[in-house]
């Protein structure tokens, strides 16, 4: 199986993290990918190919061009007014209900005011590097739908950061461009093509669901820690299923604390089925190992072996398959939880 990489994603490097009211290192950090990519190029089953460069246009087409602008040049204009800082975090954060009864705001022109204007949250700082960064990471996730449209019957791209919880116009939760929201815009809008987008990171995937909630021609199906008691807490429940010609196409499986493989494995294969009901041409995996027994920040018990499993049951399906890297935060098990899960793909 062909895997995409790029050493890009080594130039967002945060050293901290504000959570859960502390300051401490980042969950999300360059060690994760390393991992990945040393397992993977341990095994001669994968060959790895850098991506091409596609320019802002792909991301344009889904994101807010003010999201691109602010990311590009945001951090240079911070520093420049708080010199020293590495880590650009917001301190306040633009809130609709503020303006309650006015008209809608404008982007602030004060740069504290901007970052709280784009950023939803406090755990995904922006560094000096940041933005080229995540530039790699689509264009990874474009080159890896590239490789199946030019006839892999799949791959996997090793994007960092991941991108899943950037909303439109939003980032946070580790992404700043939505990766696979990209990709399937892209996939849809040059080839006429229905794509759907199955999100297997224990986090829900908000901002994909944002950005196809009101579309027919990309469908969302996510498993995930119920949001009753996992982030992102607002979004995320199973009666959420898209609006206008989007309903019906976007379906989320809230889980229950502890899921095992067998629970996991059964909501994956009824996720499945609803899948080949939509009858898309390619189907993007949100790749998130986060749902594995160990990891830190996550509360469900998937095993090594449930990873295989899963990769087996989407093979399944018979599509042509991206498979793009989200979260996943036991670094001692992501590599082997990757290479089981491409295992069962086909790898
Ligand atoms: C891509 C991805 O997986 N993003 C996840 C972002 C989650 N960020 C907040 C996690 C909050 C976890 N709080 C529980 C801490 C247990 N020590
Ligand atoms: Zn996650």
């Amino acid at each position: 199986m062909k895997v995409v990489y790029t050493p890009a994603h080594l130039l967002h490097d945060p050293h901290v993290e504000f959570e859960t009211s502390q300051v401490h290192s980042p969950f999300e950090h360059i060690g994760r990918a390393e991992a990945i990519r040393e397992t993977l190029q341990a095994d001669s089953r994968f060959q790895f190919l850098t991506p091409g460069e596609w320019g802002t246009a792909p991301i344009e087409a889904v994101h807010n061009p003010g999201l691109v602008t602010f990311l590009a040049e945001g951090w240079a204009l911070y520093e420049a007014q708080h010199p020293g800082v590495r880590e650009v975090v917001p301190d306040v954060f633009y809130r609709p209900a503020l303006r309650d009864k006015m008209s809608q705001g404008r982007e602030p022109q004060a740069i504290n005011g901007r970052v709280g204007y784009w950023c939803f949250e406090t755990t995904t700082p922006l560094t000096e590097t940041t933005y080229q960064a995540a530039r790699g990471a689509v264009d990874t996730a474009l080159t890896t739908a590239q490789l199946v449209l030019d006839g892999e019957s799949s791959a996997y791209g090793l994007c960092r950061p991941p991108g899943h919880h950037a909303t439109a116009d939003l980032y946070g939760g580790y992404c700043f461009f939505n990766n696979a929201a990209v990709a399937a815009h892209h996939v849809a809008a040059t080839t006429g093509a229905k794509v759907t987008i199955l999100d297997v990171d224990y986090h829900h995937g908000n901002g994909t669901q944002q950005i196809f909630y009101d579309r027919d021609d990309v469908q969302y199906v996510s498993l995930h820690g119920d949001p009753a008691r996992a982030y992102p807490y607002s979004i995320g429940f199973a009666d959420e299923t898209g609006t206008g010609r989007g309903l019906g196409h976007n379906i989320n499986y809230p889980l229950p604390l502890r899921a095992d493989d067998d629970l996991y494995v059964s909501a994956l294969a009824d996720a499945c089925e609803r899948i080949a009901g939509f009858g898309p041409s390619l189907l993007i995996v949100s790749l998130g190992l986060d749902t594995y027994i160990t990891d830190p920040i996550s509360d469900l018990a998937v095993t090594t072996d449930g990873m295989r499993r899963s990769g087996d049951v989407v093979r399944q399906l018979g599509m042509p398959t991206v498979v793009l890297q989200e979260g996943g935060y036991d670094v001692s098990a992501l590599g082997a939880n990757v290479q089981a899960w491409l295992s069962g793909l086909g790898a």
